[in-house]
Order: structure tokens, then C-alpha cells, then sequence
């Protein structure tokens, strides 16, 4: 039988301050998700969008330094409860954000479902904030840390359980911006990070080999969260924070062919694609491009 692919749209805007980011899901299936999928041996379901309230214009939103918490944590429950059912009947959950924010919800779904979910983390930031040490207040620079457990309550504990993941099971790919207090929880809790200047030194095929060996015997599953700010802006434009200095789109999907054939990955989410900052959806197509050979296009 063919496998079964659930794809989830997460229109969520609420986790940083550029909007448009909203607009994501409908970007990526504008550029053709589910027909490059269909070619593949894969038998798809397109769940449509998670619904995601918009926050009261009188309130003041920040609550601990942490801007729209409450239809946040909403948000994230909703995609929790869609990820949880679709992982339940057996469906590889494809998520499509959004920005970063979402992995929360994600993550939340999935990892009840797994001893030790691994995760590979490709993005231009460690998403390892709190409220105290973000710059920003704003989620979408969280989600990592919100998975190990650390930060606001209503956060951590989406689906009634925590941690969603053990600092070991993690490897960041392709960091290039990280704050101070980022680069402090990475050397307490021993995640591993594979930055540009290791990518660089060490090239795409090694980092990706390494990692697929770190990960293969200490977890049952692996996650993968794409941040398209992972790319370089020259090549990858529609992000809200974009880094120069990024990984090429050559290298990206060279990770993606490489993972493919490991067969270790269990789910995945692309995020933060967002049209209104992108030059002719080029950034979503690039996004469905990663898509497709993640999930086994190949030219042979
Ligand atoms: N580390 C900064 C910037 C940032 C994080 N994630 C993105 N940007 N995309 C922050 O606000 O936490
Ligand atoms: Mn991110
Ligand atoms: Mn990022």
C-alpha cells in the first residue's frame, strides 16, 4: 500500500511582528504541493488550515515578554489535537507554516507517540528563547526551548505533558544568529549545532552523515523543522528575519535526497514562507522543491 501523507496548513502570524507569514499554506499549495506529491508513491490527504484567532487590537499582548500568548497557546492546541489524530492512523503529518511558532503544536502531537523523538532543527536561529532572554518577545524564537520543557506554562504544556524532547536527541543545522542566552542553554544541556562555519568547513554530505548517525541509535523517530531562513535570503528572499551567510538551495537539497534515503525521518513542517516578502512565490516553490525530495523524488 502507498503511504499515507496528511498535509496541515498552520496560517499563524502571531509569533512575530512582520504579517504575511499567514499567508504560507496558501503559498505552498499555490506552488503546487500536492501535485508534486501525487507523483511520488504516496497517498495524499490535504486536511486544509488549523483554524487561528487574531488577537484583541485593546489588549496589550505581552504578557511576560511574550506577545500574543494566549491565541497562541490556542493555536498550538488545535494543530496538537489535528498532528495526535493523523500520527494515531498511521499518516506521515506534513505541516505547513506559518512561522516557527507552530512547532509547539507540532511537536506536541507527535511526541506522545514516541520514547525519544528525534529532531533536526534547520534554521538560521536556535529558536531557544524564553521570555526573559528573548530580544524580541516574540514566540517564534521559542519553540525549541518550549519543547525542552523551559518557559511559560501554558506553552510547555500543550497536551498536558513535558518536555516534548530531550536535549540529546537534537541537531541544529545551519545556525548563523544566536542570542547570548541561546548559546548558554546549548552548552548546559550538550544539543548539538552544526553552524555555517561547520557546514562550511565540513560540507553538507558530512553534516548530514553525522547526523543521521548521531541520531539513529538513540531515537524511534525524527521530526524534521525547516525554517526557510535556514536558506540564504539571496536565494530564499520570502522570510520575515532573514541571515545572509545561509545554506544554498543545492545544499538544502542535497540534505533533503540524503534524509530521504536514510528513511529515519517520521514527519516534518516548513516554515515561516512568507509571500507578501517573497519575489514571484519563489520561496514557497523552493519550499515544495525541498518537499519533494525529502519524501523521495529522485532522478534515477
Ligand atoms: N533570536 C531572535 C530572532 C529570531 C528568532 N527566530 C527568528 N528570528 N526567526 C528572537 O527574536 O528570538
Ligand atoms: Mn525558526
Ligand atoms: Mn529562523
Amino acid at each position: 500500500m502507498d503511504k499515507k501523507l496528511s498535509i496541515i496548513g498552520v496560517p499563524m502570524d502571531l509569533g512575530q511582528n512582520r504579517r504575511g507569514v499567514d499567508m504560507g499554506p496558501s503559498a505552498i499549495r499555490y506552488a503546487g504541493v500536492v501535485e508534486r506529491l501525487e507523483q511520488l508513491r504516496l497517498n495524499i490527504e490535504d486536511l486544509g488550515d488549523i483554524e487561528i484567532s487574531r488577537p484583541n487590537p485593546n489588549n496589550d499582548q505581552k504578557v511576560d515578554n511574550l506577545r500574543n500568548l494566549q491565541e497562541i497557546a490556542e493555536g498550538s492546541l488545535r494543530l496538537a489535537e489535528k498532528v495526535d489524530e493523523v500520527v494515531q492512523q498511521g499518516s506521515f503529518p506534513l505541516v505547513l507554516g506559518g512561522d516557527h511558532s507552530i512547532a509547539m503544536g507540532t511537536f506536541a502531537g507527535i511526541s506522545k507517540h514516541y520514547e525519544n523523538l528525534g529532531v533536526i532543527w534547520y534554521d538560521a536561529h536556535g529558536d531557544l528563547n524564553t521570555g526573559d532572554s528573548s530580544p524580541s518577545g516574540n514566540i517564534h524564537g521559542m519553540p525549541l526551548a518550549v519543547s525542552l520543557g523551559i518557559g511559560h506554562e501554558k506553552l510547555t504544556n500543550i497536551l498536558g505533558y513535558t518536555p516534548k524532547i530531550k536535549p540529546e536527541n537534537i541537531v541544529i543545522v545551519g545556525a548563523r544568529s544566536l542570542d547570548e542566552g541561546e548559546k548558554e542553554l546549548i552548552k548546559d544541556k550538550g544539543i548539538k549545532v552544526y553552524t555555517m562555519h561547520e557546514v562550511d568547513k565540513m560540507g553538507m554530505p558530512t553534516v548530514i552523515s553525522e547526523t543521521m548517525d548521531y541520531l539513529k541509535n538513540r531515537t524511534d523517530g525524527v521530526h524534521l523543522s525547516l525554517d526557510l531562513d535556514g536558506l540564504d535570503p539571496h536565494e530564499a528572499p520570502g522570510v520575515g528575519t532573514p541571515v545572509i551567510g545561509g545554506l544554498s538551495y543545492r545544499e538544502s537539497h542535497l540534505a533533503m535526497e540524503m534524509l530521504s534515503q536514510s528513511q529515519m525521518i517520521t514527519s516534518a513542517e516548513f516554515v515561516e514562507v512568507n509571500p507578501i516578502l517573497d519575489e514571484k512565490n519563489k520561496t514557497a516553490g523552493m519550499a515544495v522543491g525541498l518537499m519533494g525530495s525529502l519524501l523521495g523524488e529522485s532522478l534515477k
